[in-house]
């Protein structure tokens, strides 16, 4: 084949980067993949569609090589050093002007590193979101790109071409300057864990509180899917319960062991919320209930320690999936109410210019928190793109002050039987102080003036004082 040849690049032909080349290639453009292992190069080599151009290789040379000018080469490798491995390899190869984007889930203060780093020898770097995992990938995605404006132009055309639509616009737009792109996939993920969370939650006190069975679940969650609840994750959930396992023909959800993965961006959201000073403990607690779950034998342990009998009184099945479908709708509220706080104050405090408009907007398809609530928040954003908080907005607020009796409810009914619904509790209690113009850390600070002689502010004096306590 002749030099030169091909439109895009894309190195790493793991799940995301197989699927994202044949979705290019599937919009007209000239693709090469390269892999390190050549299993994965044969792999694309099978699934090639008739009528496409694309070619794998397992020579970095080869690739580069058949590139146009400038180079646009998309690294979806696993995140960390092989990224640094990848663009050591990739440095000599390459010509002042190209263009490297890493699609991965880096953190986002290694891709303000690789940026200065490819700045420097003169090749543009971008950090760039995607979500929607395989199949996103293979039929469009959401893309959140960041970094480098001038090459996003290079790289826009390809980018709004293979991703998600919704209403016929792309879920792809320039998220901000710097690492922003990363940063706004890691709280994409916060809010993931904070509504995955949320969704575990409601499902145990269905399931273990008031005995649902997997199709009464499946019922349950496919009403919720057909209404305000609307969204990705509730809908694979009303898939969930249908599934039947091969190996004992149960259902396969009966059959998984308790214990939740992770691969990190959870908890990167919540560190970096913390070294902000920013409060979003609904994804605390999603990324502390995932820590909780890996210890099994302790909690099997512990279980008979302290031996429960679920005990429900007094609220009727009926009942129950009313509170437990506002209590979603309010927890999930709030949980993206914290994601796009952080957001803002990120965005200030490190001079990203996220535009979170454009950010709620392209959230709206493929990726896996879209929701029919995205379109409610864009219209905030639209009516005010410099809000702190949705809470703030006033359709939003009718919509979570009108769940938030059966909330309470609902976590009252749970906590009375001993089945944790730490998340819908963290939830109201974040609202609830949210809401309140008074909070009791008038007497925090009473007692850290006491011990430590911190000091204080006044409610009637300007300035600072310290009081002799004893
Ligand atoms: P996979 O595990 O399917 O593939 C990983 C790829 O990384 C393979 O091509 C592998 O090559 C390559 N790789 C590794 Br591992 N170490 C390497 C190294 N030192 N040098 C060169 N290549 C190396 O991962 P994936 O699910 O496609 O994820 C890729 C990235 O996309 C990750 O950052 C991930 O967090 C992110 N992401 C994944 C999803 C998802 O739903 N899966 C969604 C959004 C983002 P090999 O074949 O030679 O080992």
């Amino acid at each position: 084949m002749a030099n030169q040849l091909f439109d895009f690049g894309l190195v790493g032909l793991g799940v995301m980067g197989r699927n994202l080349l044949l979705n290019m290639a599937d919009h007209g453009f000239a693709v090469i993949g390269y892999n390190r292992s050549p299993q994965k190069v044969t792999d694309l080599e099978n699934e090639i569609v008739p009528g496409t151009t694309i070619k794998g290789t397992s020579d970095l040379k080869v690739m580069v090589a058949a590139l146009k000018l400038p180079r646009r080469i998309t690294l979806l490798v696993k995140a960390g050093q092989p990224v640094d491995d990848m663009l050591e390899e990739l440095v000599p190869l390459l010509d002042k002007g190209d263009i490297v984007i890493d699609g991965g889930n880096s953190h986002y203060t290694d891709t303000l590193r690789r940026v200065r780093y490819m700045q420097e020898k003169g090749f543009h770097f971008m950090g760039m979101g995607v979500s929607g995992g395989e199949e996103g990938a293979r039929r469009g995605p959401s893309i959140m790109p960041g970094g480098d404006a001038e090459a996003y132009q290079h790289v826009k055309p390809m980018l709004e071409a293979v991703s998600a639509k919704v209403n016929g616009e792309p879920c792809v737009s320039y998220m901000g300057k710097g690492a922003a792109g990363h940063y706004v996939k890691m709280v994409h993920n916060g809010i993931e864990y904070g509504i995955m969370q949320l969704i575990s939650e409601v499902y145990d006190v269905l399931h273990r509180g008031y005995g649902f069975t997997n199709d009464e679940l499946h019922e349950v969650f496919k009403q919720w899917n057909d209404g305000e609840l609307q969204s990705f994750l509730v809908e694979i959930t009303r898939d969930i319960f249908l599934k039947n396992d091969d190996k004992t023909g149960k259902r396969l959800v009966d059959v998984i062991l308790d214990k939740a993965g992770s691969k990190g961006t959870g908890k990167w959201t919540s560190q970096d919320a913390m070294d902000l000073g920013m409060s979003i403990p609904t994804i605390d607690i999603a990324v502390s209930m995932r820590n909780l779950s890996a210890l099994k034998d302790e909690r099997v342990k512990a279980a008979t320690v302290y031996p429960s009998e679920i005990k429900i009184a007094g609220v009727s099945k009926e009942e129950i999936v009313q509170q437990a479908r506002d209590a979603l709708f309010f927890g999930i509220m709030i949980s993206y109410a914290q994601g796009l706080a952080l957001l803002v104050e990120a965005s200030k405090e490190y001079q990203m210019e996220i535009p979170l408009p454009d950010v709620v907007k392209i959230w709206r398809g493929g990726c896996i928190i879209r929701s029919s609530l995205l379109e409610v928040f864009y219209q905030a954003y639209v009516k005010n793109a410099d809000l702190p908080n949705i809470l703030l907005d006033s359709h939003i607020a009718a919509l979570v002050k009108s769940r938030t009796e059966n909330t309470r409810r609902f976590i009252a009914t749970a906590a009375q039987a001993g089945i944790p619904v730490s998340a819908l509790a963290v939830s109201l209690g974040y609202f609830d102080a949210y809401r309140s113009a008074v909070m009791p850390t008038n007497l925090i600070q009473a007692q850290r003036d006491f011990f430590g002689a911190h000091t204080y502010q006044r409610v009637d004096e300007e300035g600072i004082f310290h009081s002799n306590w004893q």
